[in-house]
Protein backbone atom coordinates (compact mmCIF):
# COMPACT_ATOMS: atom_id res chain seq x y z
CA UNK A 1 0.00 0.00 0.00
CA UNK A 2 2.64 2.68 -1.23
CA UNK A 3 -0.48 5.39 -2.60
CA UNK A 4 0.46 7.53 -4.55
CA UNK A 5 3.72 9.55 -5.14
CA UNK A 6 1.66 12.07 -4.02
CA UNK A 7 1.58 10.66 -0.27
CA UNK A 8 4.97 11.73 1.02
CA UNK A 9 3.41 15.33 1.55
CA UNK A 10 1.70 13.94 4.85
CA UNK A 11 5.12 13.76 6.19
CA UNK A 12 5.16 17.75 6.60
CA UNK A 13 2.16 17.32 8.91
CA UNK A 14 3.80 17.44 12.10
CA UNK A 15 2.70 15.72 15.75
CA UNK A 16 1.23 18.15 18.27
CA UNK A 17 1.20 16.09 21.59
CA UNK A 18 0.30 17.91 24.81
CA UNK A 19 2.67 16.86 27.55
CA UNK A 20 0.99 13.86 29.70
CA UNK A 21 0.19 14.32 32.67
CA UNK A 22 -0.74 18.02 32.90
CA UNK A 23 -3.86 19.77 33.63
CA UNK A 24 -5.35 21.18 30.50
CA UNK A 25 -7.70 24.55 29.83
CA UNK A 26 -9.09 25.60 27.04
CA UNK A 27 -10.15 29.06 26.84
CA UNK A 28 -12.34 30.16 24.24
CA UNK A 29 -12.75 34.23 23.80
CA UNK A 30 -15.55 35.48 21.51
CA UNK A 31 -13.12 38.23 18.52
CA UNK A 32 -14.36 41.59 18.16
CA UNK A 33 -17.36 41.44 21.01
CA UNK A 34 -16.52 45.06 21.79
CA UNK A 35 -18.28 45.63 18.43
CA UNK A 36 -20.16 42.51 18.05
CA UNK A 37 -22.57 43.57 21.32
CA UNK A 38 -22.80 47.06 20.39
CA UNK A 39 -23.28 46.24 16.76
CA UNK A 40 -26.62 43.59 18.52
CA UNK A 41 -27.69 46.03 21.11
CA UNK A 42 -26.71 44.11 24.17
CA UNK A 43 -27.82 45.47 27.19
CA UNK A 44 -24.79 47.49 29.45
CA UNK A 45 -23.02 46.39 31.63
CA UNK A 46 -24.60 42.96 31.01
CA UNK A 47 -26.72 41.33 28.68
CA UNK A 48 -28.37 38.31 30.91
CA UNK A 49 -29.42 36.97 27.29
CA UNK A 50 -26.18 36.97 25.54
CA UNK A 51 -24.81 35.33 28.81
CA UNK A 52 -27.24 32.84 28.90
CA UNK A 53 -26.32 31.71 25.31
CA UNK A 54 -22.55 31.93 25.85
CA UNK A 55 -23.36 29.37 29.20
CA UNK A 56 -25.61 27.30 26.27
CA UNK A 57 -22.89 26.64 24.29
CA UNK A 58 -20.64 25.69 26.90
CA UNK A 59 -22.88 23.18 28.36
CA UNK A 60 -22.85 21.60 24.34
CA UNK A 61 -19.46 21.65 24.60
CA UNK A 62 -19.67 19.69 28.24
CA UNK A 63 -22.13 17.13 27.24
CA UNK A 64 -20.00 16.42 23.84
CA UNK A 65 -17.04 15.92 25.90
CA UNK A 66 -16.88 13.89 28.96
CA UNK A 67 -13.80 14.70 29.99
CA UNK A 68 -14.44 18.32 30.70
CA UNK A 69 -15.02 18.38 34.37
CA UNK A 70 -15.64 22.49 34.77
CA UNK A 71 -15.87 25.07 33.07
CA UNK A 72 -16.24 29.01 34.16
CA UNK A 73 -17.92 31.95 31.76
CA UNK A 74 -17.71 35.42 32.13
CA UNK A 75 -17.95 38.23 29.34
CA UNK A 76 -17.01 36.95 26.24
CA UNK A 77 -14.58 34.16 27.48
CA UNK A 78 -15.28 30.32 28.73
CA UNK A 79 -12.46 28.33 30.05
CA UNK A 80 -12.93 24.47 29.92
CA UNK A 81 -10.79 22.29 32.50
CA UNK A 82 -9.98 18.56 31.21
CA UNK A 83 -9.99 15.93 33.97
CA UNK A 84 -5.66 15.18 34.04
CA UNK A 85 -5.38 12.18 32.72
CA UNK A 86 -7.72 12.85 29.92
CA UNK A 87 -6.66 11.22 26.50
CA UNK A 88 -9.03 12.85 24.01
CA UNK A 89 -8.12 12.82 20.42
CA UNK A 90 -4.38 11.26 21.74
CA UNK A 91 -3.92 15.03 23.14
CA UNK A 92 -3.41 15.91 19.87
CA UNK A 93 -3.69 20.16 20.40
CA UNK A 94 -5.14 21.01 17.11
CA UNK A 95 -7.19 18.90 17.02
CA UNK A 96 -8.45 18.87 20.20
CA UNK A 97 -8.49 23.42 20.31
CA UNK A 98 -10.27 23.25 16.68
CA UNK A 99 -13.05 21.14 17.10
CA UNK A 100 -14.25 22.37 20.72
CA UNK A 101 -13.64 26.11 19.16
CA UNK A 102 -15.74 24.78 16.61
CA UNK A 103 -18.07 23.14 18.45
CA UNK A 104 -18.84 25.95 20.76
CA UNK A 105 -18.98 28.38 18.24
CA UNK A 106 -21.56 26.62 15.89
CA UNK A 107 -23.66 26.14 19.08
CA UNK A 108 -23.30 29.91 19.52
CA UNK A 109 -25.04 30.82 15.92
CA UNK A 110 -27.02 27.70 16.38
CA UNK A 111 -28.99 29.22 19.06
CA UNK A 112 -28.98 32.83 19.41
CA UNK A 113 -32.62 33.09 17.82
CA UNK A 114 -33.71 31.49 21.19
CA UNK A 115 -31.79 34.02 23.27
CA UNK A 116 -32.00 36.75 21.25
CA UNK A 117 -35.10 36.18 19.20
CA UNK A 118 -35.72 40.09 18.06
CA UNK A 119 -32.04 40.64 16.97
CA UNK A 120 -31.14 38.88 13.53
CA UNK A 121 -27.02 38.11 13.97
CA UNK A 122 -25.56 40.48 11.42
CA UNK A 123 -22.47 38.52 10.94
CA UNK A 124 -20.90 35.99 12.11
CA UNK A 125 -19.33 35.78 15.23
CA UNK A 126 -15.96 34.00 15.74
CA UNK A 127 -14.20 33.14 18.64
CA UNK A 128 -10.52 32.59 19.30
CA UNK A 129 -8.95 29.42 21.73
CA UNK A 130 -5.85 28.68 23.30
CA UNK A 131 -4.92 25.33 25.65
CA UNK A 132 -2.31 26.40 28.58
CA UNK A 133 -1.30 23.47 30.15
CA UNK A 134 -0.45 23.46 34.28
CA UNK A 135 1.20 21.23 36.35
CA UNK A 136 -0.06 21.14 39.95
CA UNK A 137 -3.62 21.57 41.03
CA UNK A 138 -2.55 24.58 42.88
CA UNK A 139 -1.64 26.58 39.60
CA UNK A 140 -5.28 25.24 38.13
CA UNK A 141 -7.22 26.59 41.04
CA UNK A 142 -5.06 30.08 41.20
CA UNK A 143 -5.84 30.20 36.95
CA UNK A 144 -10.10 29.88 38.06
CA UNK A 145 -9.34 32.57 40.89
CA UNK A 146 -7.38 34.65 38.53
CA UNK A 147 -10.37 34.39 35.82
CA UNK A 148 -13.44 35.27 38.49
CA UNK A 149 -11.54 37.72 39.93
CA UNK A 150 -10.86 39.74 36.67
CA UNK A 151 -15.15 38.90 36.83
CA UNK A 152 -15.40 40.59 39.65
CA UNK A 153 -13.31 43.64 38.78
CA UNK A 154 -14.50 44.76 35.62
CA UNK A 155 -18.33 43.90 36.48
CA UNK A 156 -17.60 46.40 39.27
CA UNK A 157 -15.81 48.88 37.13
CA UNK A 158 -18.79 48.09 34.43
CA UNK A 159 -21.10 49.10 36.65
CA UNK A 160 -20.79 51.90 37.82
CA UNK A 161 -19.37 53.47 34.95
CA UNK A 162 -22.68 52.67 32.88
CA UNK A 163 -24.47 53.94 35.99
CA UNK A 164 -22.56 57.48 35.58
CA UNK A 165 -23.03 57.54 31.88
CA UNK A 166 -26.36 55.88 31.30
CA UNK A 167 -28.34 57.98 34.94
CA UNK A 168 -25.96 60.26 35.51
CA UNK A 169 -25.59 61.56 32.19
CA UNK A 170 -21.62 61.86 31.61
CA UNK A 171 -19.97 61.05 28.82
CA UNK A 172 -18.17 57.75 28.52
CA UNK A 173 -15.02 60.29 28.78
CA UNK A 174 -15.94 61.96 32.04
CA UNK A 175 -17.07 58.29 33.11
CA UNK A 176 -13.20 57.22 32.70
CA UNK A 177 -11.99 60.13 34.17
CA UNK A 178 -14.36 60.20 37.20
CA UNK A 179 -12.98 56.55 38.29
CA UNK A 180 -9.44 57.03 37.35
CA UNK A 181 -7.51 55.33 40.46
CA UNK A 182 -10.74 54.77 42.24
CA UNK A 183 -10.35 52.01 44.95
CA UNK A 184 -13.25 49.39 45.27
CA UNK A 185 -14.65 50.86 48.31
CA UNK A 186 -15.15 54.50 46.42
CA UNK A 187 -16.98 52.34 43.54
CA UNK A 188 -19.12 50.70 46.01
CA UNK A 189 -20.05 54.44 47.74
CA UNK A 190 -20.17 55.75 44.23
CA UNK A 191 -22.80 53.02 43.36
CA UNK A 192 -24.79 53.48 46.67
CA UNK A 193 -24.42 56.79 47.51
CA UNK A 194 -25.76 58.19 43.96
CA UNK A 195 -27.74 55.60 42.47
CA UNK A 196 -29.27 53.81 45.38
CA UNK A 197 -27.14 50.36 44.27
CA UNK A 198 -26.12 47.81 46.79
CA UNK A 199 -23.46 46.07 44.87
CA UNK A 200 -23.71 43.12 46.81
CA UNK A 201 -27.60 42.88 45.45
CA UNK A 202 -26.68 42.62 41.90
CA UNK A 203 -27.37 39.17 40.20
CA UNK A 204 -24.86 36.24 41.32
CA UNK A 205 -24.01 35.59 37.56
CA UNK A 206 -22.65 39.22 37.00
CA UNK A 207 -20.60 39.54 40.02
CA UNK A 208 -19.54 35.75 39.97
CA UNK A 209 -19.54 34.37 36.29
CA UNK A 210 -20.95 30.98 35.57
CA UNK A 211 -19.64 27.54 36.72
CA UNK A 212 -20.36 24.57 34.74
CA UNK A 213 -19.68 21.72 36.67
CA UNK A 214 -19.99 17.98 35.94
CA UNK A 215 -21.36 16.20 39.34
CA UNK A 216 -22.31 12.32 39.59
CA UNK A 217 -25.31 11.19 40.99
CA UNK A 218 -25.67 7.97 42.19
CA UNK A 219 -28.57 6.14 42.18
CA UNK A 220 -31.28 7.83 43.60
CA UNK A 221 -29.48 10.95 45.38
CA UNK A 222 -30.50 14.01 44.22
CA UNK A 223 -27.40 16.25 43.43
CA UNK A 224 -29.57 19.40 43.62
CA UNK A 225 -29.78 18.66 47.59
CA UNK A 226 -25.81 19.12 48.18
CA UNK A 227 -25.89 22.31 45.98
CA UNK A 228 -29.44 24.11 46.45
CA UNK A 229 -28.45 27.46 47.66
CA UNK A 230 -25.72 27.84 44.88
CA UNK A 231 -27.96 26.81 42.16
CA UNK A 232 -29.56 29.43 40.93
CA UNK A 233 -31.02 28.98 37.86
CA UNK A 234 -32.39 25.36 36.47
CA UNK A 235 -30.28 24.15 33.28
CA UNK A 236 -31.96 24.82 30.08
CA UNK A 237 -31.32 21.71 28.62
CA UNK A 238 -31.87 18.38 30.51
CA UNK A 239 -28.78 16.91 31.70
CA UNK A 240 -27.36 13.85 30.40
CA UNK A 241 -27.15 10.08 31.99
CA UNK A 242 -24.46 7.99 31.42
CA UNK A 243 -24.30 4.19 32.21
CA UNK A 244 -21.46 2.19 33.43
CA UNK A 245 -20.81 -0.66 34.33
CA UNK A 246 -18.81 -0.85 38.54
CA UNK A 247 -17.28 -4.13 38.97
CA UNK A 248 -19.37 -7.69 38.25
CA UNK A 249 -20.93 -7.65 34.89
CA UNK A 250 -24.54 -8.44 36.39
CA UNK A 251 -24.54 -6.17 39.25
CA UNK A 252 -24.58 -2.93 37.01
CA UNK A 253 -24.56 0.03 39.24
CA UNK A 254 -25.90 3.28 37.22
CA UNK A 255 -24.07 6.56 37.63
CA UNK A 256 -25.44 9.44 36.27
CA UNK A 257 -23.50 12.80 35.24
CA UNK A 258 -25.54 15.59 35.09
CA UNK A 259 -24.03 19.38 34.55
CA UNK A 260 -24.82 21.85 37.11
CA UNK A 261 -24.69 25.52 36.52
CA UNK A 262 -23.85 27.64 39.15
CA UNK A 263 -22.73 30.87 40.35
CA UNK A 264 -21.07 30.70 43.22
CA UNK A 265 -17.42 31.22 44.69
CA UNK A 266 -14.62 29.47 43.27
CA UNK A 267 -11.65 31.31 45.07
CA UNK A 268 -12.24 30.06 48.40
CA UNK A 269 -11.81 26.46 49.46
CA UNK A 270 -15.46 25.13 50.10
CA UNK A 271 -16.01 24.96 46.01
CA UNK A 272 -12.86 22.31 45.88
CA UNK A 273 -13.06 20.91 49.01
CA UNK A 274 -16.79 19.55 47.88
CA UNK A 275 -15.51 18.30 45.03
CA UNK A 276 -12.03 16.70 45.54
CA UNK A 277 -12.53 14.51 41.94
CA UNK A 278 -12.03 17.75 39.91
CA UNK A 279 -8.59 17.29 40.46
CA UNK A 280 -7.83 14.00 41.16
CA UNK A 281 -6.30 11.71 39.01
P1 LIG B 1 -10.73 40.48 21.22
O1 LIG B 1 -11.15 39.49 22.26
O2 LIG B 1 -9.32 40.87 21.37
O3 LIG B 1 -11.08 40.03 19.83
O4 LIG B 1 -11.60 41.83 21.45
P2 LIG B 1 -12.98 42.00 22.21
O5 LIG B 1 -13.62 43.23 21.65
O6 LIG B 1 -13.79 40.76 22.17
O7 LIG B 1 -12.54 42.34 23.69
P3 LIG B 1 -12.56 41.49 25.04
O8 LIG B 1 -12.73 40.03 24.80
O9 LIG B 1 -11.36 41.90 25.83
O10 LIG B 1 -13.82 42.07 25.80
C1 LIG B 1 -15.12 41.60 25.61
C2 LIG B 1 -16.01 42.68 25.02
O11 LIG B 1 -17.33 42.19 24.88
C3 LIG B 1 -16.10 43.95 25.87
O12 LIG B 1 -15.96 45.07 25.05
C4 LIG B 1 -17.51 43.92 26.43
C5 LIG B 1 -18.26 43.06 25.45
N1 LIG B 1 -19.29 42.31 26.14
C6 LIG B 1 -19.22 41.04 26.60
N2 LIG B 1 -20.36 40.71 27.24
C7 LIG B 1 -21.17 41.79 27.17
C8 LIG B 1 -22.49 42.08 27.65
O13 LIG B 1 -23.17 41.24 28.29
N3 LIG B 1 -22.98 43.31 27.40
C9 LIG B 1 -22.28 44.24 26.71
N4 LIG B 1 -22.83 45.43 26.50
N5 LIG B 1 -21.04 44.01 26.25
C10 LIG B 1 -20.50 42.81 26.49
MG1 LIG C 1 -9.30 39.45 24.20
MG1 LIG D 1 -13.14 39.00 23.05
MG1 LIG E 1 -13.03 38.65 26.47
MG1 LIG F 1 -11.68 13.83 8.02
Amino acid sequence: MAGSRFAYVRNFELPDPLLPETYMVLRIDGHAFHRLSADHDFAKPNDERALQLMDHAARDVMNEFKDIVLAFGESDEYSFLFRKSTALYNRREAKILSTITSLFTSSYVFNWPKYLPNTPLKYCPSFDGRIILYPSPTIVRDYFSWRQADTHINNLYNTVFWALVLQGGQTTTEAHATLRSTVSSTKHEILFSQYGINYNDLPARYRKGSVLVRTEVNGEADANATDAQSLESPSPIPPTATEVSQGSKKKKERIRTIVELLHCDIIGDDFWNARQNLLAD
